[in-house]
């Protein structure tokens, strides 16, 4: 396999002017799938980017095989749609339950349930979200590489079961605040993978109008993107304490990683939440490492799910998008209900290091990460358990991923073709809503009008 690698890789070098000595194994393969994609013509323009696959008909009002098929294939753009002809959708199982990994609980006497049901529908959503996010990430990994990203950069690649179960349980209407690595989030809350791309890049028609960048991302009922770690655990309780004060059933998913885990305001955070009652999911996502530290010599307790002490607290799959659903629905009800918060510790990995500054190899082996991603990668594990269900078709997931790929690259070129934001927008929108105000600039005396 190596030797293979070998062999590619210089082949691959030798048409990309890049080096190899620099690539780990899995940047390598992201690579050699990204190089395709670049080389390949430019997508012809789709009506509209969707972060849903088209909805087959519901099971119980199916019309005859051919017609069903026609009505599937009437929606799908590209030459794939051929492939699913041969096959109609009462060849598949609309509908099946599957064994899960039972939460460890904490301050609990029941937990989620250890058998999750999935819908044929359910289970191409989460196909589709996850392999846009991770299409997304690989093709900013590459922008950056190409010096058409600047500054920094977190990517969530490997943590892909984490957005798409937790915002499968919650509704659009609650309330998600996260830390920097927020690039997933922004686009499960809503946002176009081409309003990301272009923020990433600095462009006028990025989500945050191009001033934003990588960490500074948001969304209605989606607070960002904070970069200062921790800092967004007490924002989230408060946010939390307005949907009580106000007498919504709203809750606020709290999202902070391992590291942060470690810090004092996240405990002040916790007691207050208890005390109030707040609804408020905290979510630890431990993906084994804050920086290039890993939690076994940054933690006293690596048992995340129990240091909110007197709250009660799940750990969880987090690399099974049924687990993290499952759980996250649990917590949602416990909130819910009235009974304050609780806490969730999400076990994932990612496979990029901290930042794009971080080739992410130094503190961890090559082989750790082709461990996780050989034996547990979040998209490959839920394609496996449909195919093996028999769900969906592999040319319906091979038709999936040339219609994200092109959505992807569409969005790439937009980033990388939109204008920078004029120099007169410089001080506008600092705040959302507020009449022009003087905003000081590089030095006292000259002052710039900022209006929302
Ligand atoms: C208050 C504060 N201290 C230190 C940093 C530098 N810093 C940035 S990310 C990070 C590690 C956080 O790791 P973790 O919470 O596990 O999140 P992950 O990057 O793994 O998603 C540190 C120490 C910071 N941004 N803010
Ligand atoms: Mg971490």
């Amino acid at each position: 396999m190596k030797t293979m690698l070998g062999i590619i890789s210089k082949a691959l070098c030798r048409v990309t002017g890049k080096t190899v000595e620099t690539q780990t194994v899995s940047e390598l393969l992201i690579d050699l799938s990204e190089f395709v994609s670049v080389t390949s013509p430019a997508a012809p323009a789709s009506p509209q980017a969707r972060h849903q696959p088209p909805d087959p008909p519901p099971v119980s009002t199916r019309g005859s095989a051919e017609q069903l098929a026609r009505t599937w294939t009437d929606q799908l753009d590209g030459p794939g749609a051929r492939v699913v002809v041969s096959r109609s959708f009462t060849d598949f199982t609309p509908q099946a339950t599957f064994d899960i990994k039972k939460c460890d609980l904490h301050r609990l006497e029941a937990g989620p349930p250890v058998r999750a049901e999935l819908t044929r529908e359910q289970g191409l959503q989460f196909y589709r979200t996850m392999q846009t996010v991770r299409r997304m990430e690989l093709k900013a990994d590459q922008l950056y590489k190409q010096k058409i990203i600047r500054g920094f950069c977190h990517l969530y690649d490997g943590q892909e079961a984490c957005a798409a179960g937790i915002e499968a349980a919650i509704r659009p209407s609650d309330h998600l605040i996260t830390a920097y690595r927020a690039h997933a989030f922004t686009y499960t809350r809503g946002v176009s993978v081409k309003k990301i791309l272009a923020e990433l890049t600095g462009r006028k028609g990025g989500v945050a109008k191009g001033k934003g960048g990588s960490m500074h991302m948001y969304a209605p009922h989606f607070y960002g993107g904070n970069g200062i770690v921790g800092a967004q655990v007490p924002l989230g309780a408060g946010i939390a304490l307005a949907c009580q004060y106000t007498g919504t059933d709203q809750v606020c998913v709290t999202l902070y990683g391992d590291g942060a885990a470690n810090q004092g305001q996240i405990f002040e955070t916790f007691n207050m939440a208890a005390l109030w009652k707040l609804p408020v999911i905290f979510v630890c996502e431990n993906n084994q490492y804050g920086m290039g530290t890993s939690v076994e010599r940054a933690a006293a307790s690596t048992d995340y799910y129990r240091r909110g002490d007197f709250i009660p607290g799940l750990r969880v799959d987090g690399m099974d998008v049924l687990c993290v659903r499952e759980a996250t629905r649990f917590a949602a009800d416990h909130c819910r209900a009235g009974k304050g918060p609780i806490l969730m510790e999400l076990q994932t990995y990612r496979y990029h290091g901290h930042s794009m500054s971080d080739p992410g190899v130094s503190y961890r082996t090559r082989e750790e990460i082709q461990e996780v991603r050989s034996k547990s990668d979040p998209i490959s594990m839920l394609r496996d358990r449909m195919l093996g269900a028999n769900m969906a078709s592999a040319d319906e997931f091979k038709e999936l991923d040339s219609e994200i790929r092109k959505e992807v690259e569409e969005a790439a070129q937009f980033s990388t073709s939109d204008p920078e934001p004029p120099l007169d927008d410089l001080c506008n929108h600092i705040y959302h809503n507020d009449a022009p105000l003087d905003v000081r600039g590089t030095h006292p005396w000259s002052k710039l009008k900022s209006v929302s």
